[in-house]
């Protein structure tokens, strides 16, 4: 075995990429990141909370993982230790806080979509999630709205509406999953997580959404990352075993 190319990362976006879209990584898919973890350092980063991420690749993953960052990064683990937080109520302060959650809770209020459950604003470290039917919703009626919202459009109509609303506190509006959608700063996107990153010279980035508009875009455009598209997880491994297993000292 050659080991670990030195200033190599392999950094991994969770949903879509390492697992179907919120559904739980498949052993195969577990046991094939620790193969890799032999000849290069793995992360992950996710726009999802830990707790979420914890479910997705297990109770164990800050361990599990050279890197693990929830919420873009905007919460990071390095060898299962925290190294860094960010927090969204610091930057906007109360006030500011309160005037976009309220307006936010009024437009759900008012939306007229076939169901609603509860949960519709989860407040996370370094950023908010809004959900227009609600995060405690099954799994049926979340493959149920993300078709609805395919055809209506609930959610690009909310962001936009918001986006011009709340112009004056330089947000950005992320669709990174099936129900919901991000908001945090301009810059707490994932590249935020590549600051813990400044001693790797190749990082290499895999994602599904690296479109214009998905949360994964740029951190694949930086110029600090060699990015990746993937359609699936199965694609992922694929990938992974021509750039980094075929011939692991190159
Ligand atoms: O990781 C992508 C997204 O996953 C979830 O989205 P949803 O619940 O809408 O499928 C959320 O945790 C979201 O924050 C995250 O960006």
């Amino acid at each position: 075995m050659a080991g670990r190319k030195p200033g190599l990362i392999a950094l991994f976006d969770v949903d879509g990429t390492l697992t179907a879209p919120r559904k739980v990584a498949t052993a195969q898919m577990l046991e094939f990141m620790q193969e890799l973890r032999k000849v290069a350092t793995v992360g992950v980063v996710g726009g999802s909370d830990l707790s979420k991420i914890s479910e997705q690749l297990g109770k164990s993953v800050i361990n599990d993982y050279d890197y693990v960052f929830s919420e873009n990064g905007l919460v990071a683990y390095k060898d299962g230790k925290l190294i860094g937080t960010q927090s969204l109520k610091s930057f906007l302060g109360e006030e500011k806080l309160k005037e976009f959650i309220n307006f936010t809770l009024h437009y759900i209020a008012d939306l007229d979509i076939p169901i609603k459950r509860g949960t519709f604003i989860e407040f996370r470290s370094g950023m908010l999630n809004v959900s227009p039917i609600g995060r405690n919703c099954s799994q049926e009626e979340r493959d149920e709205f993300e078709k609805y919202d395919k055809v209506h459009n609930i959610r690009p109509k909310m962001l936009s509406v918001l986006q011009e609303k709340f112009a004056h506190l330089n947000l950005t509006f992320s669709i990174g999953g099936q129900i919901s959608f991000d908001v945090f700063p301009q810059g707490w996107d994932k590249t935020y997580c590549l600051k813990y990153l400044g001693d790797f010279q190749e990082i290499h980035f895999f994602g599904d959404k690296t479109y214009k508009g998905g949360n994964d875009h740029e951190i694949y455009e930086s110029e600090q990352t060699v990015g990746h598209t993937v359609t699936s997880p199965e694609e992922t491994v694929e990938k992974c075993k021509a750039l980094f297993l075929a011939n692991p000292s190159a």
